[in-house]
């Protein structure tokens, strides 16, 4: 059995019902659903806001690599290009970090790497975890922190440009 946070984003086109694509496609594996946050964009390439949740899924059958495969499966049916770094997309999909039986995989691949090595700096994946798991830790460089401290010590700014809707993921 795996357990997965993915971090979900979208600023092109009708931005919620790209996120709730991967809900839907997800299907029975979602087990939480975070609220939408309307977030400023984060990596310093000039571009419209965001919409960001997290999902947490639970699947016995797939591993770390099978969710990205299916995480990439998503962002293609949303005709998701890759172009710049850190720039516009239709739909992203980031593992954030997944467990098995308990224990936090740790992986650095070409391809992939657990726990997702940006995430502690992004208040847009912190926050909606947060809402969701208050007692969430990540690893980071081989140290454990709980989210909640990670959050706090952004950039007040960081945590600002992170504002909850009205807007939800059925
Ligand atoms: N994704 C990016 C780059 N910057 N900024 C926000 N606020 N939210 C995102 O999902 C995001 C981003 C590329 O992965
Ligand atoms: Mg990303
Ligand atoms: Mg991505």
């Amino acid at each position: 059995m795996t357990r997965v946070v993915l971090s979900i984003g979208s600023n092109i086109g009708d931005r919620r019902a790209r996120l709730q694509s991967v809900v839907d496609g997800l299907a029975g594996a979602v087990r939480v659903v975070s609220p939408v946050y309307e977030t400023e964009p984060w990596g310093g390439v000039a571009q419209d806001p965001f919409l960001n949740a997290v999902v947490i899924a639970e699947d016995p059958g797939r591993d770390a690599p099978g969710w990205l495969r299916r995480a990439q499966e998503l962002e293609r049916a949303a005709e998701r290009v890759r172009a710049e770094r850190w720039g516009p997309r239709t739909l992203d999909v980031d593992l954030i970090t997944c467990r098995e039986e308990d224990r936090e995989v740790v992986c650095s691949d070409d391809d992939l790497t657990l726990p997702h090595p940006r995430a502690h700096q992004r208040a847009f994946v912190l926050v909606p975890w947060l809402a969701v798991q208050p007692d969430a830790t990540l690893t980071v460089d081989g140290v454990t922190h709980p989210v909640r401290d990670l959050l706090a010590a952004l950039d007040p700014d960081d945590r600002a440009g992170v504002r909850l809707t009205e807007l939800t993921l059925s």
